[in-house]
């Protein structure tokens, strides 16, 4: 492992001991694919800003029942342009992929939070993604006090683990892939 990537590792578990915490939450970055998913943003159960504070853009889901593996359960890092909005440019996205174990959804969600200020929802555009790294499976919290606060600060670390990650030199080249030029 690569120092900068180190010092992420061991910077991000212990931002997440910071909660009463069993265990601390360990992230490492994987690269992974890249995936390229592209597809209309839909409507989730709302919980994203209301409840974590955290908005996330879910994929319709048509777009991954084939081309994602039921295996690949997670919190992954990628970039991301929504058609219409925020100027049409490639910002930073740290995502899950799952059935949001907290929650025990029924239907795997892709759902990316979007490291950009929004002038508005854009439900119904196309969201361009691409997936490049894998950084920890999905946690159910169960075993904390407070599970709710202990995923909204797992997202939190999560956020800026990702935004450092997507600096490095094995990601950030991704930022310009064809994808993103091609309609
Ligand atoms: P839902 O459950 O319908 O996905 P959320 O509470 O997760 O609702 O909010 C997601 C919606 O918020 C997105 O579909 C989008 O329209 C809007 N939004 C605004 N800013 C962002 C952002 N930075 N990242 C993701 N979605 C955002
Ligand atoms: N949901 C979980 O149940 N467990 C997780 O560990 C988890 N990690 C997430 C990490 C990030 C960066 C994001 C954006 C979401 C995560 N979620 C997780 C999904 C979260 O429960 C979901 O976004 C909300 O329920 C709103 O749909
Ligand atoms: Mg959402």
């Amino acid at each position: 492992m690569r120092l900068s990537a180190l010092a992420l590792v061991i910077a991000s578990v212990i931002a997440t001991e910071a909660v009463t915490t069993p265990m601390p939450i360990e992230r490492v970055i994987r690269a992974v694919g890249p995936h390229r998913l592209k597809g209309a943003v839909v409507q989730g159960f709302q919980r994203g800003s209301k409840q974590l504070g955290w908005p996330t853009a879910n994929l319709d889901p048509k777009v991954f029942t084939t081309s994602l593996d039921d295996a690949e359960e997670g919190v992954y890092v990628g970039w991301a342009a929504i058609d219409g909005h925020g100027g049409g440019a490639v910002h930073k996205a740290v995502l899950s992929i799952g059935w949001n174990p907290v929650y025990q959804n029924k239907e795997r969600t892709v759902e990316a939070y979007i490291c950009h200020d929004f002038d508005e929802d854009f439900y119904g555009a196309q969201m361009k993604l691409l997936i490049c790294a894998f950084f920890r499976p999905q946690a159910d919290f169960k075993d904390y006090e407070k599970p709710f606060e202990a995923l909204i600060e797992a997202i939190t670390t999560d956020v800026a683990f990702g935004k450092a990650a997507l600096d490095s030199d094995a990601l950030k080249g991704f930022r310009e892939d064809g994808f993103f030029a091609a309609s």
